[in-house]
């Protein structure tokens, strides 16, 4: 209707969604980047973005869109966002916290055990016929007893604590703050990897946490360590872990997210000793269906009352 406001969709999200979306505002659709930078054209009147993918919203997309007032994010981390810049311009930032909590600690768990125990080279090894010709799998090691620490101590890191529990760790934590938690902070990264067994990296991604894990704490964390990322591939120096990975300076690595994601580096896929996934943290239909309700549950209430459920908390000055 020509009442209701203008609304980009950016991505594609299930049709449930789309019709969901539709019912309440006149709706462009970009797929691409190319039609994305095509609506940039003649961005005035569009006053709401729902966003499925990491697509980048800088101050010149900003620029490209005078009438834009609320972009609701699919997803936690929005680091492809200017939300500070947005905020400055009155736009609200929404996002998807805390329901996708539970699905990424289990990620990070299925990646440290798939690590830990050789899920990959040992059920090849099993389908190959190895097994018949050459005998038992190598010993490979256990997860129970381990000082896990905890890079990101968040609503997802406390999941992960609360998830590897019954595994019996010792959980070490860093972060810029301490927080009020039954776990020890450890104040130097460095000194928090040379202390445990398994790092697990959990913080948002962009130019605050760019490299935070580089080769000095890939090599404290040594030989019989294991790093798991489920943040984003920024986070970690893909390269010095790569290099670390392949002459034996790292014991072993889970990746769900990447530098260049979607692409892959051919020196990562040639390892044997790390178990890589193509960010599917929060990628089950259960999730995935909270987190696309709540895109949309943002939306609504904008609409209805010009407030969000979930502002990022740049925007939080915003909201109401
Ligand atoms: P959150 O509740 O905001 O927690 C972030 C944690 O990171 C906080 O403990 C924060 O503590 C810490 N942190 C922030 N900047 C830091 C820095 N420079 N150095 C050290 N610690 C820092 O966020 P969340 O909901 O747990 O989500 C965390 C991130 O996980 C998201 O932003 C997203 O990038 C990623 N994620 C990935 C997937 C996936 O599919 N793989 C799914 C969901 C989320 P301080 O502020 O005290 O430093
Ligand atoms: C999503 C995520 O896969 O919430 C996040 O920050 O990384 C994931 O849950 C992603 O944002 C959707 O594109």
């Amino acid at each position: 209707m020509a009442d209701q406001p203008r609304l980009l969709l950016l991505g594609s999200p299930a049709a449930r969604y789309v019709e969901r979306l539709g019912a309440g505002f006149q709706m462009t659709r970009a797929e691409s980047q190319e039609a994305f930078e095509a609506v940039l054209v003649d961005g005035a009147g569009i006053e709401a973005i729902a966003m499925f993918g990491h697509w980048v919203i800088s101050p010149k997309v900003l620029d490209a869109l005078p009438d834009l007032k609320i972009i609701s994010n699919f997803g936690v981390g929005y680091d492809t966002i200017d939300a500070a810049e947005a905020a400055s311009r009155g736009i609200l930032v929404s996002h998807t916290p805390t329901v996708l909590n539970e699905e990424v600690a289990d990620t990070a768990l299925m990646l440290w055990l798939a690590v830990s125990r050789q899920l990959l080279p040992s059920e090849r090894w099993a389908r190959s016929g190895n097994w018949a010709e050459k005998g038992s799998y190598p010993l490979t090691r256990t997860i129970r007893n381990r000082t896990v620490g905890i890079l990101g101590m968040g609503r997802i890191g406390q999941e992960i604590a609360a998830t590897i529990q019954p595994f019996s760790p010792t959980i070490l934590y860093h972060t810029r703050s301490p927080k009020d938690l039954p776990f020890e902070y450890v104040g130097d990264l460095v000194e928090m990897a040379r202390r445990s067994d398994v790092l697990i990296v959990i913080t948002p991604g962009g130019p605050a946490t760019q490299h935070l894990v580089n080769a000095e704490v890939i090599d404290a964390l040594g030989p019989e360590g294991i790093l798991i990322n489920v943040a984003r591939g920024t986070v970690v120096d893909e390269a010095a872990l790569t290099a670390a990975l392949a002459d034996g300076r790292l014991g072993g690595a889970g990746l769900d997210v990447f530098e260049e994601e979607p692409k892959i580096t051919e020196g990562l896929k040639s390892l044997d000793n790390v178990v890589l996934l193509p960010h599917v943290g929060s990628a089950t239909v259960e999730t995935r269906e909270m987190m696309g309700d709540l895109v949309c549950d943002n939306l609504d209430q904008w609409t209805s009352n010009g407030t969000v459920k979930t502002p990022v908390p740049e925007c939080a000055g915003l909201n109401g």
